[in-house]
């Protein structure tokens, strides 16, 4: 971050933004930014602002066409996607043929041939949100195929009704407070650990940051925090925190070892678990071993989930010690230690990003369950913490006000987030999904703005052979991003530091200025819907006649009606932001998580079945899953380290979230850059694997498994386990001819397969590679250039040959 005495004052303005990442005050001279600031009300800026500066780089200049798709038309040589070179059209040009298209899709096959989920982070800013924008377009074009979940918690989100009633992210604003954490709990374990650097980050809008001195006082306050997980970095250094290394993948198996010891050692808090629970002695059979009947109870359908569930073996702690490298007597120690104190057990979201992620959410809360603690100050079951910023504010947050988006019609399919390749690949299959069945689209037009599919979709070779099949795609993007050139169409869009917006963080609204006038021809994503719209003749629906600016406005003052503190619009900009009391601290800033529901069981019952918290759930037994039971079990994933694929592949892929960019964003500009080895993203490697391959620190090296390969920079660190590599996410894809990723992106090497038949969400983190060292001469990364273009000028010259013949030009 810049310090103010590095900045020059001479004709310098400054902005405010607000990020996902936190609010930032923007210095700024003939729209170039001099320097990036943390808001004066944020104690600890995140480094992440600094990527600001380079907005201006890399970018989509103008609309473009992709040369095949512009000459022949939808469908025109689908394979040349990311290889054909573009066409610079005029605005006009592109948004008569964009419009054009969807029309044709629409007519000809339905609003359910127009894939339009547009899953992604985009930017922040309550009116410029991209994916808010393209939704709002979507219903009055009359739909469209949709999405339902996110990368970062489908798993977690699917199960958490039928655990406790409610849903995840309304629990994860209930959370028990750091406040109480600070003075009641003596043990935190951490599956997945906290990782510093993923607290920075919270979708929409994150408020000042005080992740790190919340654990730096828990710390001091003398709670001990275990870090359970495959690196030791993934709890900061400030935690003084123990580490608990374990095969990724296998923490079920851990919580059931500890539940087994607790309940053999008379150390189950029987009491709580009859006067709380629904279907405790069934998991206690299972965890004891006692066979399927015992531990199905009365339940007298089928019991497909009985063939990947083992119901006859006791969960002991060598059990759970053969499965996840622990020491049994390390398990033991562990489960005794937790029923001596006041514990939490907390989850990373990364524990359910992976098969059978719905499990290690539930089998966490049984365990929390068995220590008797739920509900208790500083006792009992968190999650999310270490995984966005603001987890454990002791909030509850209203809902800041955003570009209202009309409901969804019926009609047109909702599929889970990360099932698209599945979708494309087949068009009528039938899908399960939480409890319901469907059939996937035939999806003809995808259309993306703020999201990045080969970013965060898993087994991107897959999805390159899949991408094939549709007819168009239109992609709105400020940068040369892997998904812009991928695309049939290219929208440039505006990012928001060319444009005025609200940002809101949980406890302020931030005026958002433009700081740029749009970098080249690219415009705001509601100037492009908006002309769309009013190309195909809902133009003033999507408008209510308002410019973007006017809307601005209007956001502010619906969030003004419902905080009567808040100031008048004109002083709201002038002042540049407002603290908004009405938003802050909605709950009890000491709040415990289940807190009402311990006090009165029978008053504040949750909103489950048995208004009990349900450690067995009718429901999912009636679904039928074979690959997720009715409680939560072990179940073997379809690959791990000493299980499945581990004698063929012998390293397990961390492909955790990059420390010095969100996700893909940014990774062309300087901070990201500087982070590089080699020119590639850095992986960690444990110097005795490195050894046993010959590899060199410095060095590049080539990770492979059945699914792809990538390249990488070899940075050798002990702090991870010897069986683990760590390769963040986020390198800009780049695939040479036979498909190896020269940046380094991890999702070449992870499989596409749903957690389960109920959540479906991605399961990037279950993945075992083999690593080698690269020999000869590393080819160059390609993919931070932007794509071979043909400028406007030569198109101009030809435009009479380019009328796709298959697009109706009349709307
Ligand atoms: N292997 C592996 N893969 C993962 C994960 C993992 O743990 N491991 N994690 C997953 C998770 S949790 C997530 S959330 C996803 C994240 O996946 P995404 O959210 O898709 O990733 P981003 O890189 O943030 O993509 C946002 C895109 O929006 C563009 N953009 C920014 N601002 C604007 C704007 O104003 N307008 C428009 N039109 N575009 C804009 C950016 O340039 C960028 O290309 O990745 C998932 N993928
Ligand atoms: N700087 C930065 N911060 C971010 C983001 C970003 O891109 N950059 N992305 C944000 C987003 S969208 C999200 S969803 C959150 C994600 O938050 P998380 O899902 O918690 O994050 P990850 O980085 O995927 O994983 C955290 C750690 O979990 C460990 N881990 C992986 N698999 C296992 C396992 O099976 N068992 C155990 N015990 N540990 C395991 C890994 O060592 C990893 O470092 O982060 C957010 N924060
Ligand atoms: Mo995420």
């Amino acid at each position: 971050m810049s310090a103010a005495s590095d900045i020059p004052t001479a004709g310098v303005r400054t902005t405010a933004i607000g990020t996902h990442f936190g609010s930032f005050l923007v210095d700024s001279r003939d729209g170039e930014v001099v320097a990036v600031r943390g808001h004066p009300t944020d104690p600890e800026p995140s480094h992440l602002g600094e990527s600001l500066r380079h907005f201006a780089e890399n970018r989509v200049m103008r609309p473009a066409v992709r040369q095949s798709w512009l000459r022949d038309g939808p469908g025109a040589a689908t394979e040349l996607r990311g290889d054909d070179p573009f066409v610079e059209v005029e605005w006009d040009t592109a948004l008569d043929l964009v419009a054009a298209e969807l029309a044709r899709v629409r007519d000809d096959h339905g609003n359910a041939s127009v894939f339009g989920g547009s899953y992604g982070w985009g930017s922040a800013g309550r009116f410029g949100l991209a994916s808010s924008q393209q939704h709002r377009f979507m219903r009055f074009f009359g739909g469209c195929t949709d999405q339902k979940g996110t990368y970062s918690s489908a798993a977690a989100e699917a199960i958490f009704p039928y655990m406790v009633g409610t849903g995840y992210h309304a629990g994860l604003a209930r959370q028990t407070s750091w406040s109480v954490i600070c003075e009641h709990t003596e043990l935190f374990v951490c599956f997945g650990g906290m990782r510093a650097s993923n607290s920075h980050v919270t979708y929409g809008g994150q408020g000042p940051h005080h992740h790190n001195d919340w654990v730096a006082r828990a710390s001091k306050a003398g709670v001990q925090f275990l870090n359970v997980g495959p690196l030791r970095d993934d709890l900061d250094k400030s935690a003084d925190a123990r580490w608990l290394s374990i095969r990724p993948g296998t923490d079920v198996a851990l919580m059931a070892g500890i539940i087994h010891t607790l309940v053999t050692d008379g150390l189950a808090d029987e009491e709580f678990l009859t006067t709380y629970c629904h279907g405790w002695d069934r998991l206690r059979a299972h965890v004891l071993g006692g066979g399927l009947a015992a531990a199905c109870g009365d339940w007298r359908g089928p019991t497909p989930w009985a063939n990947a569930v083992d119901y006859d073996t006791p969960k002991t702690a060598q059990w759970a010690s053969e499965v996840t490298g622990v020491d049994a007597s390390d398990i033991i120690a562990l489960a005794h230690e937790m029923a001596r104190k006041r514990t939490l057990v907390n989850l990373s979201l990364s524990t359910q990003r992976a098969h059978h992620g719905e499990q290690p959410y539930w089998m966490a809360l049984a365990l929390a369950c068995v220590l008797g603690q739920v509900g208790l100050p500083g006792g009992g079951y968190a999650f999310s913490f270490g995984t966005q910023g603001n987890t454990g504010a002791g909030q509850t947050r209203a809902r800041i006000p955003g570009l209202p988006v009309p409901m969804r019609q019926p009609g047109p399919p909702t599929i889970a987030v990360s099932r698209i390749t599945e979708m494309l690949e087949g068009p009528r299959e039938p899908f399960d999904f939480d409890g319901r069945t469907g059939r996937f689209p035939d999806v003809r037009l995808v259309y993306w703005s703020g999201g990045n599919p080969f970013h965060h979709h898993q087994d991107l070779n897959r999805l390159m052979q899949a991408w094939q099949r549709p007819e168009t795609i239109v992609v709105q993007e400020p940068f040369w991003s892997s998904v812009a050139r991928r695309a049939d169409i290219v929208l440039p869009a505006t990012t928001p530091l060319e444009r005025n917006d609200i940002g809101g963080a949980e406890t302020m609204l931030i005026a958002m200025a433009a700081v740029a006038e749009p970098v080249g021809e690219s415009r705001d994503d509601y100037w492009i819907f908006a002309r769309l719209a009013e190309r195909l003749g809902f133009g003033e629906q999507f408008t209510e006649g308002r410019t973007a600016d006017e809307w601005v406005e209007v956001i502010y003052e619906i969030h003004r009606a419902a905080d009567p503190e808040a100031p008048p619009y004109e002083e709201f900009r002038r002042e540049g932001y407002v603290m908004a009391p009405g938003m802050a601290l909605m709950g009890d800033p000491e709040q415990v998580f289940l807190e009402a529901f311990r006090s009165d069981p029978d008053g504040k019952p949750l909103h489950t079945p048995s208004g009990r918290i349900q450690l067995w759930n009718d429901k999912i037994a009636e679904y039928g899953y074979d690959d997720c039971p009715p409680h939560p079990a072990w179940m073997e994933p379809f690959e791990r380290l000493g299980g499945a694929g581990s004698d063929r592949w012998p390293l397990h892929l961390v492909s955790n979230q990059p420390v010095a960019r969100l996700h893909s964003q940014f990774d062309h500009a300087a901070p990201s850059q500087a982070t590089k080895v080699a020119g590639r993203e850095p992986v960690r490697i444990h110097p005795e694997t490195a050894a046993a391959r010959g590899i060199s620190d410095g060095d590049v090296v080539r990770l492979y498994n059945d699914r792809g390969a990538c390249l990488a920079g070899a940075v050798l660190d002990d702090s991870l386990l010897p069986e683990a590599v760590q390769l963040s996410t986020g390198a800009w894809y780049d695939p040479a001819p036979d498909g190896t990723c020269r940046a380094g992106n991890p999702n070449t090497l992870t499989a596409d397969v749903g957690t389960s038949r109920l959540g479906q969400g991605p399961s990037a983190h279950t993945c075992l590679v083999e690593v080698e060292r690269y020999e000869g001469k590393p080819p160059p990364v390609e993919s931070y250039a932007p794509p071979e273009i043909l400028p406007l000028r030569d198109s101009r010259a030809t435009a009479g040959n380019q009328t796709p013949n298959r697009s109706p030009c009349s709307v």
